[in-house]
C-alpha cells in the first residue's frame, strides 16, 4: 500500500499515507498502523483553492497522528490525476482518482456497450497521462463476444482490449500482468456494468455490495455510491467508482490529439498549414479518415477546445483571485 520510495519522500515526525475513501471532508487513510480517520489540517485548507488541491483516493500524503486522527499535511507529489469536468453545472474539476498504473474503462457487452464512449474515456486518461485499457464484461451473456471484441479494438488504438466475465471467470487472468504490489488500478464505467462484481472477483472476497438486479432492467441505480480504494492478497490497490452516466470532457486537447494520431498525421498533408479540417480545399483529414472517425474526432475536439478556453479562464481567475488575498493578508500584517 505504501511504496518505499514514495514513504521514502516523507521526513519524520510526519508519516506516509495513502487514501482509501472519502466522504466530504472526512478521509479514510491507510497508514503502517492500518486504516484510520484523517483530516486535513487548518493549513491545508486555507491555502487549498479548489477540489484538485485537496487529497483524493489513490493520494499519498504526508500526515501527523493526533490520538485517533491522523492530521494531513501535505499531499505528496501525484503521478497522474483522473479527473471529469463537474456536472451540474459546475465547472470545477471533479477529481476521481490519482497515482494510477491502469485505468480500465469498462462496458458491458449488451445495451451499453457504446463506442463513441469508449473514445471518450480513452480521450479523457490520454489527456491526464493516465494509461488505459479497456475491459468488456459480462462476455457469458452473448453467444459470440468477438464482434465486440472486434469493435473496441478498431478504436483502441494501443490500449489493450480484455473481454471477461467476473461471474463465469472466463478472461480473469488477462488482468494479471496488470496486477502486483506496488501497482495501483481503478475501474470507471457506467452504472451496472459490472465493476464491483469485477473486483470482488478479482479480491476472490465479497468486500464489495453489487446490485442484486441483473443491469438488463437496472437503469439509473447506482449500487456504488463511493469511491473506494481496496487491497489485494498480492499488492495491487484496485480503486472502484461509483457508475457515472455523464462524462465531461476536461483538459483534454492533447488526448484527443493521441486518440486520434491517425487525424493528425494525415492533418501534415493538409493544403492548407492552418486547415480546421472542415470544408478546405485540400483537406487530407476529410478525405483520408472514415465518416464515424471523422465524426468521433470533429465532436470530441470541438468539445475539448471549448473546454481549454473556459480552463484558461477559470485558471486566470484563480490567479488573480489567489493574489488579491495574498495583497490583502500583506496589507492587514503591515497595519
Ligand atoms: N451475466 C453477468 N452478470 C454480471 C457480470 N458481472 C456483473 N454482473 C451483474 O451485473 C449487475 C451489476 O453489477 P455491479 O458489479 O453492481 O455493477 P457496477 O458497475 O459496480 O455498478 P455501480 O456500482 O452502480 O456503478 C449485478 O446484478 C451483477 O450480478 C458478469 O460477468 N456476467
Ligand atoms: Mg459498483
Ligand atoms: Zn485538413
Amino acid at each position: 500500500m505504501l511504496p518505499k520510495n514514495i514513504a521514502a519522500l516523507v521526513e519524520p515526525p510526519f508519516e506516509c499515507g495513502r487514501i482509501v475513501s472519502q466522504d466530504r471532508g472526512a478521509y479514510i487513510v491507510a497508514t503502517v498502523h492500518g486504516e484510520m480517520r484523517a483530516e486535513v489540517t487548518g493549513s491545508f485548507r486555507y491555502s487549498a483553492q479548489v477540489a484538485v488541491d485537496f487529497p483524493i483516493v489513490g493520494d499519498f500524503v504526508a500526515m501527523s497522528m493526533k490520538s485517533d486522527i491522523a492530521m494531513i499535511h501535505k499531499l505528496l507529489p501525484r503521478k497522474n490525476l483522473f479527473a471529469r469536468r463537474g456536472i451540474y453545472g459546475s465547472d470545477e474539476l471533479q477529481p476521481i482518482a490519482a497515482n494510477l498504473d491502469t485505468l480500465f474503462i469498462t462496458v458491458s457487452v449488451n445495451r451499453d456497450f457504446n463506442v463513441r464512449r469508449l473514445e471518450r474515456y480513452m480521450v479523457a486518461a490520454a489527456g491526464f497521462d493516465v494509461p488505459c485499457a479497456l475491459a468488456l464484461t459480462k462476455i457469458d451473456l452473448v453467444e459470440e463476444a468477438s464482434e465486440f471484441i472486434n469493435a473496441a479494438k478498431a478504436v483502441a488504438g494501443k490500449n489493450s482490449v480484455i473481454a471477461l466475465s467476473a461471474l463465469g471467470g472466463q478472461g480473469l487472468n488477462e488482468l494479471n500482468p496488470f496486477l502486483g504490489p506496488d501497482k495501483t488500478i481503478a475501474f470507471v464505467g457506467s452504472s451496472g456494468v459490472g465493476k464491483s462484481t469485477l473486483i470482488n472477483a478479482l479480491l476472490q472476497e465479497e468486500r464489495l455490495a453489487v446490485s442484486s438486479i441483473s443491469s438488463q432492467i437496472q437503469r439509473g441505480r447506482h449500487t456504488t455510491t463511493r469511491r473506494l480504494l481496496l487491497q489485494r492478497a498480492d499488492g495491487t490497490c484496485i480503486i472502484d467508482t461509483p457508475g457515472m452516466r455523464e462524462f465531461a470532457l476536461a483538459d483534454a486537447e492533447s488526448g484527443v490529439d493521441s486518440v486520434f494520431s491517425e487525424v493528425m498525421e494525415l492533418a501534415l498533408e493538409c493544403r492548407f498549414r492552418d486547415c480546421k479540417h472542415r470544408s478546405e480545399p485540400g483537406c487530407a483529414v476529410k478525405e483520408g479518415v472514415d465518416a464515424q472517425t471523422y465524426s468521433s474526432w470533429n465532436k470530441l475536439e470541438k468539445e475539448a477546445a471549448y473546454e481549454t478556453r473556459k480552463t484558461d479562464r477559470f485558471a486566470a481567475e484563480a490567479e488573480k483571485s489567489k493574489w488579491k488575498a495574498i495583497h490583502k493578508a500583506n496589507r492587514q500584517r503591515r497595519r
